[in-house]
């Protein structure tokens, strides 16, 4: 690597100096947050040889059973994160209620919100996964006890958000609004470099990311537009379409936030009482800012997911992102079926 190479810590001492981006707080967050990404990158990597394979005899707040891993990304991330006085309190998938930061330490200005290990049902598989973060501030003339309602913001409303990729390389992938920045860690140094200072993603595609499985239970826009993909240069669309599906939103983003692409994990009738299947605060939220921070598009299949009003910690919805043009054909096709158009 050229001596030239620039680590997350000059990036951020950069975007704080120049940009007046990151005040000191959060660069000190960021700092942490990434130190844990490695802690947990180099459990990931043990795999069976760290005992940490397998489930474990619990369940998280979504009834999901709870892979060792799942809880071990979790701990390192609450264990991290609590004593730096940048926080006031944390939110994670694998945790029912808000985690305030213990009288025993200073608390901050911060809320950080995250999934610590998503894709669990990848990890048995060696396929990647990945942790996702969200960074709020504390809601203007706070009070003093912090509650789960201080959490309860639009993504619009997110000072920070990104994900870290446990794959073939570790990347950090990271925005403070202003554009989006990749970082890859050299385990040699132990730090992560700075390998593409402004991903972007093509407003166009011909690669869609969908759980076909579930196409019988999908509304009928969600089907229209599978359709036509699957019709090729011979349907409305007039291409040939790709298809992935890793089934761990972080590898699937990663693959668009590189090359473009559309990922969807619509509503479906399996569950109609459940707006979708990822979560808004810490999955859909974080994904759809990095995502519109490159150029793409991120909305419910009617609303832009970064104005959507939380109305609690661990509601779900439905996701679809990526390539503007893209979404933007999807999200009309249901705004055009709920008017009867
Ligand atoms: P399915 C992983 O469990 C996850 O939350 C996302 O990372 C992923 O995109 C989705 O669920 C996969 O869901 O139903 O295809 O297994």
């Amino acid at each position: 690597m050229p001596n030239r190479s620039i680590s997350l810590t000059r990036y951020l001492v950069e975007q704080q100096r120049v940009n007046q981006h990151i005040p000191g707080q959060l660069r000190l967050l960021l700092e942490v947050v990434a130190r844990a990404c490695k802690r947990i990158s180099l459990c990931v990597n043990k795999g069976a040889l760290g005992g940490v394979l397998g489930t474990a005899s619990s369940e998280n707040v979504q009834g999901e059973v709870q892979k060792k891993l799942d809880i071990l990304a979790n701990e390192v991330l609450i264990e991290a994160n609590e004593w730096g006085g940048h926080l006031a309190a944390m939110a994670s998938e694998e945790m029912e209620t808000i985690h305030v930061v213990p009288n025993r330490y200073p608390r901050g200005e911060y809320l950080l919100l995250f999934d610590p290990l998503d894709g669990s049902s990848n990890i048995d598989v060696n396929v990647s996964i990945g942790t996702i973060f969200s960074v709020l501030h504390m809601p203007e003339g706070g009070h003093n006890t912090v509650q789960e309602r201080d959490f309860l913001q639009p993504g619009r409303q997110q000072v920070a958000a990104g994900y870290c990729l446990y794959g073939p390389q570790t990347t950090l992938v990271l925005t403070v609004g202003d554009g989006v920045a990749m970082f890859t860690l050299d385990r040699e140094q132990g730090s992560f470099i700075l390998t593409d200072n402004n991903m972007r993603i093509p407003a166009d595609t011909r690669e869609f990311a969908i759980n076909m499985s579930n196409m019988r239970h999908w509304q009928t826009p969600m089907r229209r537009y599978i359709d036509e993909c699957l019709a090729g240069t011979q349907g409305p669309l007039g291409k040939d379409y790709n298809m992935r599906w890793v089934a761990s939103m972080v590898a699937d983003v990663h693959r668009i936030m590189t090359r473009g692409g559309i990922f969807m994990y619509p509503w479906d009738r399996r569950d109609p009482a459940k707006p979708g299947k990822l979560r808004l605060m810490y999955e859909a939220n974080p994904m759809a800012w990095l995502i519109e921070q490159a150029g793409g598009g991120a909305t419910n299949a009617r609303q832009r997911i970064l104005d959507v009003q939380p109305a609690s910690l661990h509601e779900r919805t439905s996701v679809i992102l990526g390539s503007k043009n893209e979404v933007e054909r999807v999200t009309a096709y249901h705004l055009q079926a709920d008017t009867g158009a």
